[in-house]
């Protein structure tokens, strides 16, 4: 089974599109876990109210009470999710859905993250703040020349896990969405297989972007260091 783990903000004006996505794009078993902050939240009364049109696809509302924002919505699903492989998805149809079977063949053949990849030749951005889009594309593109680690895109949340991988890595990221470079950094360094596979990443047209970048710079970069210097084990 794969478990899509999808955080949410106040995301009613997209869930039903991409839970229509996902239907259309993933055949296969599965569960969706969406994983939001406050009973509050917007996407939660659109996404009950239309439980019986997605009934076949393992819907599961979850309430992150790791607190508040968007990394610990991010462990939480990951620490809820049943599935032999986890896929991260943003809800504002921001990932390449068409990619999703190519992961799923990497898996099958042994890696254990299979990096959704805008770096690479064949992936994209389209949209987005050019200042973000360059920053983490030079990261990206540096941190493959520098470490050797097998993506361009470390930064993207955009990634299929192995679950089994994912239960021997502890997640220590407290910032937001640095929490995809950490697993992945970590992984390399435990010898664990990692690729990549080009994706075209859309901003979104509904509702608005939540990334801080000037509080988040600070944890990407620690983890940018990380891979640059800590010893392999
Ligand atoms: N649970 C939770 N989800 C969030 C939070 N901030 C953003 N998200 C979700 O994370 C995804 C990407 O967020 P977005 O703000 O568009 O980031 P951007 O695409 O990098 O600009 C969307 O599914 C959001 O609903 C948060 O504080 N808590
Ligand atoms: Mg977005």
């Amino acid at each position: 089974m794969l478990s899509i783990v999808v955080p949410v903000y106040n995301e009613d004006k997209n869930i039903l599109n991409l839970l229509e996505h996902i239907r259309n794009n993933i055949k296969q078993d599965k569960e969706i876990l969406i994983v939001y902050d406050f009973d509050e939240d917007s996407t939660i009364p659109v996404v009950k109210n239309n439980l019986e049109n997605f009934n076949n696809l393992g819907i599961k509302l979850i309430k992150n009470d790791f607190g508040r924002g968007v990394v610990n919505a991010l462990k939480k699903g990951l620490a809820c999710s049943e599935g032999e492989a986890v896929l991260v998805l943003m809800a504002d149809l921001s990932d390449d859905l068409k990619v999703v079977g190519q992961m799923i063949k990497k898996l099958d053949e042994g890696y254990d993250i299979i990096c959704g990849s805008r770096y690479m030749r064949g992936g994209r951005q389209i949209g987005g703040g050019k200042f973000k889009k360059s920053l983490s594309g030079l990261a990206g593109r540096s941190l493959r020349l520098l470490s050797r680690i097998p993506t361009n895109d470390v930064t993207n949340n955009f990634k299929m896990y192995r679950k089994s991988m994912l239960d021997k890595i502890s997640i220590e990221s407290k910032g937001g969405f640095e929490v995809a470079m950490e697993i992945t950094v970590k992984a390399y360094k435990r010898g664990f297989k990692i690729t990549e596979i080009p994706s075209v990443w859309l901003d979104r047209t509904e509702g608005s972007s939540n990334f801080k970048i000037w509080k988040w710079v600070p944890h990407y970069l620690k983890w940018y260091f990380y891979c640059l210097f800590a010893r392999r084990i």
